[in-house]
């Protein structure tokens, strides 16, 4: 803590008078949060018969409040006790003190606003000095100190199966005067571990129970504020037993094949089940539809909520379809795109390979070979197989 400076710069002597001009500094008296204050020097000319006050602005609390403080002013017919001071602010005149007090509390500041302050002194005979110079004060930011609001709204404590919906609320009251109030995040948890994230005041997202271990989890849900509170909602404790979640089948149908006009019946159609997360595959049925490009395929008790279905057929680059939803019981196909041909050897890839196969039965019956099914290998197939050329299945 530093304190006030006070130094005679010049001087003259006239009919027995001495005018004084004093070098005064106005100094750090105290500093908070790094919102405090100033520091100048001053160079005033005084009335006659006073001496201006040295004038110093010290600390900022509680809000809202500047207190200040000054040297007593001298002069040659008044002991200090007997001069009194006038407080402005902002060039304004706000208040007086008694005389000998040199102190001033000024309240009932806004937070964060920058104020001026001068003083001047009045000698017993109402002589007055001229104003300090002014000093300049910071009032404090009004701090952040209440913690955000949140809550889960979805879902309620209890058992669940399949996928559900996971969401929460947030919001920040609003402090006056904390520039720093506001939410800045919200994040949903699943057993520790953030879920999902939002900077705004909600989140939701689909939570498929059947990722998680079957038995008892915990969801919280996480709120910050610009200022740095957090806040952490109650918990909701779920219990998920997949074994609830039932499994529907679901058709398929092939939009075309390539090549040709009509899908035949009795096609064989392959289907693969993988999982999303790992692509491990959880089992394959292939069958031979019974209706032209339609299948129906079914899922294991096991299987997750969510697979990916490979469709596969000979001679044809693999189509998926992913993120079908096992648990829905719905009568709308399940759409595939055309399959396009050229796969002769079933790798799922179009390659030199096939060529190799096509080349070796040209112009001839090869139904393996004869994209168009038109009983003969020639320019029409090759031309499919040459568009189609370095293509690999999904
Ligand atoms: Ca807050
Ligand atoms: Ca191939
Ligand atoms: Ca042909």
């Amino acid at each position: 803590m530093s304190h006030g400076l006070f130094a005679p710069i010049w001087g003259t002597k006239a009919r027995g008078r001495v005018s004084l001009a004093f070098g005064v500094l106005a100094a750090i008296k105290h500093c908070d949060r790094g919102l405090f204050y100033f520091q100048r020097s001053e160079t005033v000319k005084p009335h006659p018969g006073t001496t201006p006050p040295i004038f110093i602005i010290s600390g900022g609390r509680p809000l809202g409040h500047a207190s200040l403080a000054w040297t007593a002013s001298t002069d040659p017919d008044n002991s200090a006790s007997q001069i009194s001071y006038t407080i402005y602010r902002n060039g304004s005149q706000i208040g007086t003190v008694p005389a000998g007090a040199t102190s001033y509390s000024d309240t009932g500041l806004s937070a964060g606003t920058s104020y001026s302050y001068a003083v001047s002194a009045q000698d017993s005979a109402n002589n007055s000095s001229a104003q300090s110079s002014s000093a300049s004060a910071t009032t404090l930011f009004n701090p952040d100190t209440t913690p955000p609001t949140v809550s889960i709204t979805s879902p309620s404590p209890g058992t669940v199966s399949g996928t559900i919906t996971f969401s929460a609320t947030a919001s920040d009251p609003v402090v006056a005067g904390a520039v720093t109030s506001g939410l800045k995040s919200l994040a949903i948890l699943v057993d520790g571990n953030v879920f999902a994230t939002s900077s705004n005041g909600s989140v939701s997202a689909a939570l498929d129970t059947t990722t998680l271990t079957n038995g008892s989890h915990s969801l919280t849900a996480q709120a910050q504020d610009n200022a740095g509170n957090s806040a952490t909602s109650p918990t909701v404790t779920i219990t998920v037993n997949s074994a609830f979640a039932t499994k529907y089948p679901r058709l398929v149908t092939l939009s075309s094949l390539e090549g040709i006009a009509i899908i035949p019946a009795n096609q064989v159609i392959t289907a693969t089940i993988l999982s999303p997360s790992s692509g491990a595959t959880l089992e394959t049925q292939s069958i031979l539809s019974p209706t032209s490009g339609k299948y129906t395929v079914t899922f294991l008790s096991s299987d997750p909520q969510l697979v990916n279905i490979r469709i596969k057929v000979n001679g044809y680059l693999s189509q998926l379809l992913s993120n079908i939803d096992t648990t829905v019981n719905s009568a709308s196909a399940l759409t595939v795109p055309q399959l396009l041909a050229g796969d002769f050897n079933n790798d799922n890839v179009v390659n030199a390979l096939d060529y190799s196969l096509m080349n070796a039965h040209w112009l001839q019956n090869f139904p393996s070979a004869d994209i168009n099914q038109d009983g003969l290998v020639n320019s029409l197939d090759f031309a499919i197989l040459k568009n189609n050329w370095n293509k690999a299945g999904q």
